[in-house]
């Protein structure tokens, strides 16, 4: 079994590849959840239904988010009356997140309902949210703290940023499954996904860091940073907010107490000899994942490394 931590984007491209590439009842695939949040009285899991969708099939891999060809008459028919409409549900969408609310309305955890939604899309990996808790992702600013979405996609990641916060984080706890996952696993993958808004919540849930310090398995990471700047999104941002600097070495450095090997872009040769200075194994591949082809090849590199 493969234990993979994952936000949405990023991580969807490499998950792409792995369930190609590997069995895809093998995976054991556990999501940031600090990015919930409710949007029109209903329970919005972005990165869980970015994963799942991406394992279905129905994944709009292009926008990074969302249903293929999705339409947005409900969305739009909301505005009509006055509602919001910056946060773009789709049609099809939209039934994901009514079907998950009524099901944590009628007592069902996060867990639970993320199981039933996966089944009901044939996805054969178990998807696990980081906590059935809350901790919640909040942003600082110099006009007040806001919510993750309220930054990434009301206000399209502009302006200063001066902190990032995990709500509520230190009193959650990993949800079922997950320490098991990554003490059982054969090898942990920790995505490209953003280290502060993606990958920093799952490790501040209780109990996640210190199982993967103690796993046997082998833990390897592919960095989101190339040439000091993301792929996509805001992470330059956030991790010069974190105090972190803004490299390949930066995201290592962040991970150094739990990771063995660290795969970067080959430009960052460079930050090869300051990665292994800290402990741990770097190499450099091509990790730019644009299409099936790059996302299949990654893959296919990292599992030779087990
Ligand atoms: P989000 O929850 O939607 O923000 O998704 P993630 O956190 O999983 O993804 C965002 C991160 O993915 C960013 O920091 C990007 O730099 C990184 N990313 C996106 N595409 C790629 C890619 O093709 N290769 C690599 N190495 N990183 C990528
Ligand atoms: N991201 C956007 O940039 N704009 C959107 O309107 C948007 C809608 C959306 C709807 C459902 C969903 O599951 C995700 C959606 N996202 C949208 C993605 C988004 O919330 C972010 O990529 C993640 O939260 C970042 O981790």
């Amino acid at each position: 079994m493969l234990a993979v931590l994952t936000g949405g984007t990023g991580g969807a491209k490499l998950i792409q590849g792995l369930s190609l590439e590997t069995d895809p009842s093998e995976l054991v695939i556990v999501c940031n959840t600090g990015d919930d949040f409710v949007f029109h009285g209903l329970h919005i899991s972005p990165d869980i239904d970015t994963i799942t969708y991406t394992l279905a099939g129905v994944a709009d891999t292009g926008r990074g988010w969302g249903i293929k060809d999705d339409t947005f008459a409900a969305l739009e028919w909301l505005g009509k009356y006055g509602g919001e409409t910056w946060f773009k549900l789709g049609d099809r969408d939209l039934a994901t997140h009514i079907t998950r609310t009524q099901m944590l309305k009628q007592g069902l955890t996060l867990t639970q309902v993320t199981e039933k939604i996966r089944s009901a899309l044939g996805v054969r990996s178990t998807i696990l949210p980081m906590s059935n808790d809350k901790g919640k992702t909040k942003i600082q600013t110099p006009k007040g703290e806001i919510s993750f979405q309220e930054y990434f996609v009301k206000q399209h990641w502009s302006g200063e940023v001066t902190g990032v916060s995990y709500a509520g984080v230190e009193r959650s706890r990993p949800a079922p499954g997950v320490v098991e996952a990554i003490r059982e696993a054969r090898a942990v993958i920790v995505c490209p996904s953003n280290p502060v808004t993606s990958i920093g919540p799952i490790l501040a849930v209780p109990g996640i860091r210190s199982a993967l310090k103690q796993t046997r398995a082998p833990v390897i990471a592919v960095s989101p940073i190339i040439q000091g700047l993301p792929v996509s999104g805001p992470a330059d941002r956030l991790m010069a907010a974190m105090g972190m600097e803004v490299s390949a070495f930066g995201v290592a450095k962040a991970y150094a107490d739990f990771l063995d090997l660290f795969v970067i872009a080959p430009e960052d040769g460079d930050q090869q000899s300051r990665i292994e200075a800290i402990g741990v194994k770097s190499v450099g591949k091509s990790i730019r994942m644009d299409s099936l082809d790059d996302k299949r090849r990654l893959t296919r590199e990292l599992l030779a490394f087990l």
